[in-house]
């Protein structure tokens, strides 16, 4: 009985232990974070690091959480390191430049933009592609508007979601073995001479 006791507990106790961080970490994990709402490039087209070719006529960049009553700007840097005439217009989310001349010259664009968040945080940020000879046109942007919970997010909240219910299971069950074996070796300790 002793042995029984002292061999038990502590399992138990470490066992509870672990189902109780891992639901800190689930909760920290889920929960959603109140400082990602900066600015956020989340496509482009050209997109960052691709290589393109045929005539690009503009770039058009696709953000997240911007502050569209604050101004944004961005310009594109040929190879040599030369602004590239154009305009850029805004469409909500969205930045575009648009080019005077189009892009015909091999080598690596250098995009820089700077947007004002929702969060009231200002963004600066630079991205590269290539432009060669010969490549396939941009693939253009597939993100048309922004998406609190895209599947995978979805997918991902969903297992979150069940992950703690489980834990949180395990936690009541750990909790109730643990008060019982208490009781038990309370009663134990009365019933002794
Ligand atoms: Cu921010």
């Amino acid at each position: 009985m002793q042995f029984v006791k002292n061999q038990r507990q502590p399992t138990r106790f470490r066992r509870l232990l672990g189902v109780a961080i891992l639901l800190t970490v689930l909760i920290a994990i889920v929960a959603p974070s109140p400082a990602s709402a900066h600015a956020e490039l989340r496509q482009a087209s050209p997109d960052r690091n691709e290589v393109v070719g045929g005539a690009i006529h503009s770039i058009t960049m696709q953000f997240f959480d911007l502050d569209v009553t604050k101004p944004q700007t961005a310009s594109v840097f040929d190879p040599a390191g030369n602004e590239l005439a154009g305009q850029v217009n805004r469409e909500d989310q969205r930045l575009v430049i648009s080019l005077v001349e189009p892009i015909m010259t091999p080598g690596e664009y250098l995009v820089a933009w700077a947007a004002n968040g929702i969060d009231g945080d200002f963004t600066e940020e630079t991205f590269t592609f290539r432009w060669e000879e010969g490549a396939p046109e941009p693939k253009g942007l597939d993100l048309t508007e922004p998406v609190g919970l895209d599947p995978v997010n979805y997918v991902l909240l969903l297992v979150g979601a069940a992950l703690a219910a489980f834990v949180v299971h395990r936690f009541m069950v750990a909790r109730r073995e643990i008060r019982a074996e208490r009781a038990a070796a309370a009663a134990a300790d009365a019933a002794l001479p």
